[in-house]
């Protein structure tokens, strides 16, 4: 029997499924837990993607000033070592999101002005988040060109700096896992690479892909988003350079998975679809790609050995899937 699934981007209305068991109400761990003023701004915030329909104008937040500081600290941290650590299609991105859309230090850019921009490059839009997804509604998104953003911001106790010295590692590593799914880890990890044309056609493959798959491959295809979507290496010009949201949002790990520290071993679907991984840590492997181009073609090959009684063609016209 094959599991229900999206057929229309309207029904993504009903692609919700939660995760909490890392959200600050759940979490005893969590930076934000035994602070009752930031467990209510979430709340607020959740709010509004849990009312948000498909097609309705995206919610503004007023972000606070102490909210704004947080994202400051992180947007300079980051933007110091992104010439030499990110990939090409990164820096573009970026670049055109500074000067078109509002990047920059003094302001937490709003959904919808970034939805408005990706749109227009890509073809991909932004639907409001309250938290983590099952990966099952959230790679279902992606088939439509539509990225899951939360739009709150991580608690401000925890920062992201270089987790030194060692004896506190474990610690602040974990504090800084357990706050990183947030606006910086969307709007600074995700969304200048999904202005790149090739990259968008990757994310939406592996969310075609993942419709009416089996739990087991929904899990393989989930290892594939992790190690590429978020932890992904590539060679550029002879550089191994980062592409992955993840090691983009994050100071400690970008440093460090680029520091020739871990194991690299090269992007191959088929191994990589059953490296088992943790997201309490750092990533003891990671896995390089000779180029976007390469992995595309690789990660096609992988998708179409996936066993379907049906296939699916995505209709940009009307925002549909035709199931053949
Ligand atoms: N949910 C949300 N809101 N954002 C993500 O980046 C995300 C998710 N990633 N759910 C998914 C899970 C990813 O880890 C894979 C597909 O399991
Ligand atoms: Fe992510």
């Amino acid at each position: 029997k094959v599991p229900w699934f999206p057929r229309k981007i309207r029904d993504l209305d009903k692609c919700n499924l939660l995760i909490t068991k890392y959200d600050p109400d759940m979490d005893q761990d969590h930076p934000g837990f035994s602070d009752p003023e930031y467990r209510k701004r979430r709340c607020f915030i959740a709010e509004l993607a849990a009312n948000y329909r498909q097609g309705e104008p995206l919610p503004r937040v007023e972000y606070t000033p102490e909210e704004v500081a947080t994202w400051r600290e992180v947007y300079r941290t980051l933007r110091t070592i992104y010439p030499d650590l990110a990939c090409r299609q990164f820096l573009g991105g970026l670049q055109q999101l500074e000067r078109e859309c509002g990047y920059g230090e003094d302001s937490i850019p709003q959904l919808r002005e970034v939805s408005a921009f990706l749109k227009e490059k890509t073809g991909f839009q932004l639907r409001p988040v309250a938290g983590l997804l099952s990966a099952r509604d959230f790679l279902a998104s992606l088939a439509f060109r539509v990225f899951q953003c939360t739009q709150y911001i991580r608690h401000a106790s925890a920062p992201m700096h270089s987790p030194e010295p060692y004896v506190n590692w474990c610690y602040w590593h974990s504090r800084i896992t357990r706050n990183k799914q947030d606006c910086c880890h969307e709007l600074l990890g995700h969304i200048p690479m999904l202005a790149d044309k090739e990259f968008a056609q990757f994310s939406q493959e592996i969310g075609l892909a993942s419709l009416g798959a089996s739990d087991e491959d929904i899990e393989r295809l989930s290892t594939l988003y992790w190690f590429t979507v978020e932890f992904g290496l590539c060679k550029q010009n002879g550089t191994v350079k980062a592409y992955g949201a993840g090691l983009l949002s994050s100071y400690g790990e970008l440093i460090y998975a680029l520091s020739n520290e871990p194991e690299y071993k090269p992007f191959n679907p088929e191994e990589t679809a059953i490296q088992p991984y943790q997201d309490q840590t750092f990533q003891p492997v990671y896995f390089v790609s000779e180029s976007f181009e390469d992995a595309k073609i690789k990660m096609r090959r992988y998708s179409s050995s996936i066993q379907r009684p049906f296939s699916v063609r995505y209709d940009p016209f009307t925002s549909s899937l035709e199931v053949l």
